[in-house]
């Protein structure tokens, strides 16, 4: 049995996704980040990046104790492996492409658009600086995600752990305000993908959680645990010069 520290967010349905796609048996354990509920120590033993997704295989490749496993670039990798090398090209090319996009979602279109969903949909109204910034890289992505998705039918010639890491991310840029029109090989790639049943299962299953709104309305309290003093401490963050933001309503 696989645990998954979950939550309903683009990384966080890379994991339950990819785990329908290759019916290993797993239990989601739902955290709600407004609530703090990721901040103990007890969750960071887990992932000590303290950050969800995160899985725990209690019956693990190559046996042993319970293996915990974060980042979920890394954790599609390991459930591909348990599962045999599923939805990982088995030649070295297509294996290497593969990768290449995987890590290209992880270090480029997730941290880029999770930075244009903070400024516009989190932060203080007014900072137009940081939502042109990060609104114009989130777009030159998914330029170069269509422009791939022109050439390819998934983005490693046959649907892989890069397609599940990339499409709940951009399945999420409606709550940014972005039109899809005018990246017809993504629509294409999108509605493909969205009728998968293991896809159609996955997203079935995710729980309801108050992130989907375009500008969530926050409490102070839940503003602290997800940017301020309380996620600083949460996190086991002891250097003073750390700054808490604080936004006024
Ligand atoms: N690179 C990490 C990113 C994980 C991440 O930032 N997760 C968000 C939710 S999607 C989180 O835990 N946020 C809580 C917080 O920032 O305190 C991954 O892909 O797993």
């Amino acid at each position: 049995m696989i645990d998954v520290h979950f939550v309903p967010t683009p990384n966080g349905r890379k994991v339950t996704i990819m785990l329908e796609e290759v019916g290993l048996p797993y239990r989601v354990i739902p955290y709600n980040m407004l609530e703090g509920e990721h901040l103990t120590p007890e969750f960071r033993r887990i992932n000590p990046n303290g950050r969800l997704p995160a899985i725990v295989d209690h019956e693990p490749i190559g046996d042993g104790a319970p293996f915990a496993v974060m980042e979920s670039g890394a954790i599609l990798l390991y459930l591909s492996e348990k599962a045999g090398g599923a939805l990982v090209p088995p030649d070295p090319r297509g294996r290497s492409e593969a990768v290449q996009w995987l890590m290209w979602q992880m270090a480029g279109l997730g941290p880029m658009h999770g930075q244009a969903h903070h400024f516009i949909r989190y932060a203080p109204e007014g900072q137009d600086y940081g939502v042109a910034r990060y609104g114009n890289e989130a777009r030159r992505l998914l330029s170069v995600l269509e422009a791939r998705l022109s050439e390819t039918e998934y983005l490693a010639g046959d649907y892989s752990v890069a397609d599940i890491a990339a499409w709940p991310w951009v399945g999420a840029t409606y709550a940014i305000g972005f039109e899809l029109d005018p990246y017809p090989a993504t629509r294409r790639w999108m509605a493909s993908i969205a009728e998968r049943p293991a896809v159609k299962r996955a997203t079935e299953a995710k729980n309801a959680a108050n992130l989907q709104s375009r500008r969530p309305v926050l409490t102070p309290e839940q503003w602290s645990n997800l940017f301020g003093e309380n996620m600083l401490k949460g996190s086991g963050v002891a250097d003073p010069q750390a700054g808490s933001l604080t936004r006024t309503p």
